[in-house]
């Protein structure tokens, strides 16, 4: 897919910011897909994550790891997470990855991207209550394999 270049400047600051660092740390601006609506409790989900190694090449396997809290920032547990990652141009197979509870709001993934280049990670769940969530994670400049 392909970013407008001051997303993809921000990406790249953090990359730097952290840079020495194994993982890429910081809260992403969550955004909802279509059919978000505002009074929906899974609105209030906050996902933060990190991928190890970071940044990930392609053909290499990482993992991703998700935090998820409300509102009031308290970790949300027992929540049923899948993770699909995608690109945008056709013919491009997706890549899904079985999530597992960690305790303290925590999920890991693991993955492997198949392609260089940018990638979206579709994170999708149900929380205890039943609601539903669907949050996307913008992957910038997945490197190319060794
Ligand atoms: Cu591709």
């Amino acid at each position: 897919m392909r970013l407008e270049p001051r997303a993809q400047h921000r990406v790249l600051t953090a990359l730097r910011l952290r840079s020495g660092q194994a993982a890429l740390v910081f809260v992403c601006s969550v955004l909802c897909l279509a059919g978000c609506d505002r009074t929906d409790p899974a609105d209030a989900v906050r996902v933060s994550w990190t991928l190890d190694p970071s940044p990930p090449r392609a053909g290499t396997p990482i993992v991703a790891r998700l935090t998820l809290r409300d509102a009031a920032q308290q970790p949300l547990t027992g929540v049923h997470l899948r993770l699909e990652g995608l690109m945008s141009h056709p013919g491009m197979a997706s890549v899904s990855a079985a999530v597992v509870e960690r305790g303290n709001g925590e999920y890991e993934a693991p993955l492997q991207f198949t392609m260089a280049g940018d990638w979206i990670l579709l994170v999708t769940g149900e929380l205890p209550g039943g609601e539903q969530i669907k949050k996307q994670i913008e992957i910038a400049g997945v490197r190319p394999a060794p």
